[in-house]
């Protein structure tokens, strides 16, 4: 009886956490969103920029065709690895006020500077 119990209780576990693999719910104060591309060993924008306030989530989506990695040098940093495909979202917020690169590692191009305001 006690053992078919916790068979139960660990299968009704085991589907939550498969459940939060699912798209995270959409933030309620959206910061900005930035979209990328990378084609022939040229990403789009370079040196944009924008502002956003501490702990605004701040969303890069990305089209490529290539691998790369997407620094965001703040603190703390953030780092993505960028997969040859369309439409990839890394979203992240900055908790300190200031200047934010935003780096392509492979490309090493400036993609944006984000103001953070406090
Ligand atoms: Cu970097």
């Amino acid at each position: 009886m006690k053992v078919g119990t916790l068979i139960a209780v660990s299968a009704v576990l085991a589907t939550a956490v498969a459940c939060t693999s699912n798209k995270p719910p959409v933030p309620q104060a959206a910061g900005p969103v930035v979209e990328i591309t990378i084609a022939h060993g040229t990403v789009t924008p370079t040196n944009a920029t924008l502002t956003a306030k501490v702990n605004q989530p701040i969303t890069l989506r990305v089209t490529s065709d290539a691998d790369d990695e997407l620094h965001v040098h703040s603190t703390p940093e953030h780092e993505f690895e960028v997969k040859p495909k369309a439409d990839q979202e890394f979203s992240f917020s900055v908790g300190v006020p200031g200047s934010v690169a935003v780096e392509l590692h492979h490309l090493d191009r400036t993609v944006a500077t984000i103001q953070v305001q406090p």
